[in-house]
C-alpha cells in the first residue's frame, strides 16, 4: 500500500465558497476517493488561509474583528465541503497556533542562515491577489482578474533570497517533466525562469497590516500571507519531525488553479529548497471556470455561482459529475445551469439512469426481482467482460494524471456499450420464448454485473447515487475496486426498481 497526500488550495476565507473553489476541491476529493478505493493510504487536506490584507479588509468592511470574521467563514467552507461530499481528512487553519509556530521556526532558520534580509521596497501591489505585480502583467492598468488597479507601495520589507534558487528550480522542471501537469503550465514557468525572478518580499510592516504571524525577531513586521499559507501544506502533517510528514510528504500532490501557478512554483519550490524539504511530487493545475460574463468566476468580481444552490437544485452527485465531465482539468470552460441540465439529462438520465431502470424493471418483471444465474456466454458477453476487466486500470491511469473527464468518459463508453447490448440482445423478445430462458438469464445477469462494475467505477465521483445503485442491484458489498467478474451480484439476491436520475426540464 502506497501513501498519497493530496491537497486543495488553502482558500482565502473572505466570503463563502463559490463554484471555482468547489471545482478544485471536488477534483482533489475524487482523486483521493479513487486512490483510496484502489488500495492506497490517502490523506486529503484542505483549509482556510486566514491572514493577510485581503481578509483584514473584508473583515473591516463587515465591521468585524479579522479573527472572528475568518473563523466564521472558515466554518462556512467546512460546512460547504460536507454538503458537496468533499471529505477531507485534515482541515488546516493558518491561525492555528501549531501552524504559526512552524512558520516562525522556518523564518528563524532562514534568517539565521542569511536567506532573509531587510530592504526598502517600492512596487505595485495587488490586494486582490495578495502579491506585488509587474508592469508586464497589467492590462489597462490592472490585473485582468482584479476589480481594482494595484496600489503603489514603498516600505521596508524583509526579503527571502528567491532568485538564488532559480537555476535549481529550472533544472528540477527540466529533469522532472511530470512535476507540473498539464504540460503547458510547466512550459509557462520554464519560460519565466529564463529571466531573473528576483527576491520575494515576505513581510509587511504592522503599522499598515497587523493581521498576520509576527516576524519572530522584529515586532514591527508580520509575515507575508503567501509565505505563511504555503507552509500549511507541511505544518498540517506534522513538519518537521512527525511520522505523518515523513510518510505522506514524499507523495504530495497539490491541486491548484492556474491563477496561483507562480506562487506554487517560484515561491513554494524555492522555500522548500531553502528549508531542505524535498519538492512536492506533482502540481495539478486547473484552468478556470468562467461566469456567464465570460470572465473568471471570482469572489472579488462577484460573478460566481453558488455551488450549494446548484447542489440543491440538481443534486450533489449530478453537480460533481457535471463539473468534472464538462470542463476538462487544465482548460477554461463556462458552466451554467443549462449546461448542467443538458449533461444531466443526456449522460445521467438517458444513458446511465435509463440502463439501470430498464435492467431492474426487466429483472423484476421476468425473474421475480431475483438475480438470475448466468448460463452460456456468447461473444457479446465476452466483449463486455473483457471491457469490464480492463476498465479499472485504465481509469486509474487517467486519474493519476488528474484527467478525470477522460476517466469518466471511459466508464460512460462502457455504459453506452451496455445500452447497445440491451438493444441487440432484446430481452423482451427472449422473455416471450420459453426456449430462451437460459439466454435471458445470461443477458440479465450480465447487465446487473456490469452495472455493479459501473457503480464501483463511478462511486468516487457520485458516492451517494452509486451507493444507492448498489443497493437497488442487491449487491452484497459497498463500493469496491476491481472485483473479479461474477463477484458483484449474487444469483438469488433481490433487486429493487428505482429511478436514480430523473430527467429535468
Ligand atoms: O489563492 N475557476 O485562495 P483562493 C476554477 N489562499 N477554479 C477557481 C476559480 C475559478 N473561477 N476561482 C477560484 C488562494 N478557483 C490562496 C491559496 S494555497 C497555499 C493559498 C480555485 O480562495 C482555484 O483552484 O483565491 C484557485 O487556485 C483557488 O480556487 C484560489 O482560491
Amino acid at each position: 500500500m502506497a501513501y498519497r497526500y493530496i491537497t486543495t488550495p488553502i482558500y482565502y476565507v473572505n466570503d463563502r465558497p463559490h463554484l471555482g473553489h468547489a471545482y478544485a476541491s471536488i477534483h482533489a476529493d475524487v482523486m483521493a476517493r479513487y486512490l483510496r478505493a484502489a488500495g492506497h493510504d490517502v490523506l486529503l487536506l484542505t483549509g482556510a488561509d486566514e491572514h493577510g490584507e485581503k481578509i483584514a479588509k473584508a473583515a473591516q468592511q463587515a465591521g468585524e474583528e479579522p479573527g472572528a470574521f475568518a473563523a466564521r467563514h472558515a466554518q462556512s467552507f467546512q460546512q460547504a465541503w460536507a454538503q458537496l461530499a468533499v471529505a477531507p481528512d485534515l482541515f488546516i487553519r493558518t491561525t492555528a497556533p501549531a501552524h504559526a509556530q512552524v512558520v516562525a521556526d522556518c523564518l528563524t532558520r532562514l534568517y539565521q542562515a542569511g536567506d532573509i534580509y531587510l530592504a526598502e521596497y517600492e512596487g505595485l501591489y495587488s490586494v486582490g491577489q495578495e502579491r506585488y505585480v509587474t508592469d508586464k502583467e497589467l492590462v489597462d492598468g490592472k490585473l485582468p482578474e482584479d476589480k481594482d488597479p494595484p496600489v503603489l507601495r514603498r516600505e521596508p520589507n524583509y526579503f527571502f533570497r528567491m532568485e538564488a534558487h532559480r537555476p535549481w528550480i529550472r533544472d528540477l522542471l527540466r529533469d522532472t517533466p511530470e512535476l507540473i501537469q498539464p504540460a503547458q503550465y510547466r512550459n509557462e514557468i520554464l519560460k519565466l525562469l529564463e529571466e531573473p525572478i528576483g527576491d520575494l518580499s515576505i513581510s509587511r510592516p504592522v503599522d499598515r497590516l497587523a493581521w498576520g504571524i509576527p516576524i519572530p525577531w522584529d515586532a514591527g513586521h508580520v509575515t507575508y500571507v503567501w509565505f505563511d499559507a504555503l507552509l500549511s501544506y507541511v505544518s498540517a502533517i506534522g513538519y518537521p519531525d512527525q511520522a505523518t510528514f515523513g510518510a505522506y510528504w514524499p507523495a504530495a500532490r497539490h491541486v491548484i488553479g492556474k491563477d496561483i501557478l507562480r506562487t506554487h512554483t517560484l515561491f513554494w519550490l524555492s522555500m522548500t529548497h531553502a528549508l531542505g524539504i524535498p519538492p512536492y511530487q506533482r502540481l495539478h493545475v486547473s484552468g478556470h471556470l468562467l461566469g456567464a460574463d465570460g470572465r473568471k468566476m471570482s469572489k472579488s468580481l462577484g460573478n460566481g455561482v453558488d455551488p450549494l444552490q446548484a447542489a440543491e437544485t440538481y443534486g450533489v452527485d449530478t453537480l460533481r459529475y457535471t463539473l468534472l465531465r464538462e470542463v476538462s482539468f487544465g482548460f477554461d470552460g463556462v458552466i451554467s445551469n443549462a449546461i448542467i441540465e443538458q449533461r444531466m439529462n443526456r449522460d445521467l438520465a438517458d444513458d446511465l439512469g435509463n440502463l439501470a431502470a430498464r435492467t431492474l424493471a426487466m429483472v423484476t418483471q421476468y425473474r421475480g426481482a431475483r438475480v438470475p444465474a448466468p448460463q452460456t456466454y456468447t461473444p457479446a458477453e465476452d466483449a463486455i467482460i473483457a471491457h469490464a476487466t480492463t476498465l479499472p486500470d485504465r481509469v486509474l491511469a487517467l486519474v493519476d494524471e488528474m484527467k478525470l473527464a477522460q476517466a469518466i468518459e471511459l466508464v460512460m463508453e462502457f455504459v453506452r456499450q451496455l445500452n447497445a447490448y440491451v438493444a441487440s440482445s432484446a430481452p423482451w423478445q427472449l422473455a416471450k420464448d420459453s426456449n430462451a430462458a437460459g439466454r435471458l438469464d445470461t443477458v440479465l445477469h450480465t447487465l446487473l454485473e456490469a452495472l455493479c462494475c459501473t457503480a464501483h467505477l463511478l462511486a468516487p465521483v457520485m458516492p451517494g447515487k452509486m451507493q444507492q445503485l448498489l443497493v437497488l442491484l442487491g449487491a452484497d458489498s459497498g463500493p469496491a475496486w476491481h472485483l473479479p467478474w461474477g463477484h458483484g451480484v449474487t444469483p438469488g439476491n433481490v433487486v429493487t426498481t428505482g429511478i436514480l436520475f430523473p430527467k429535468q426540464g
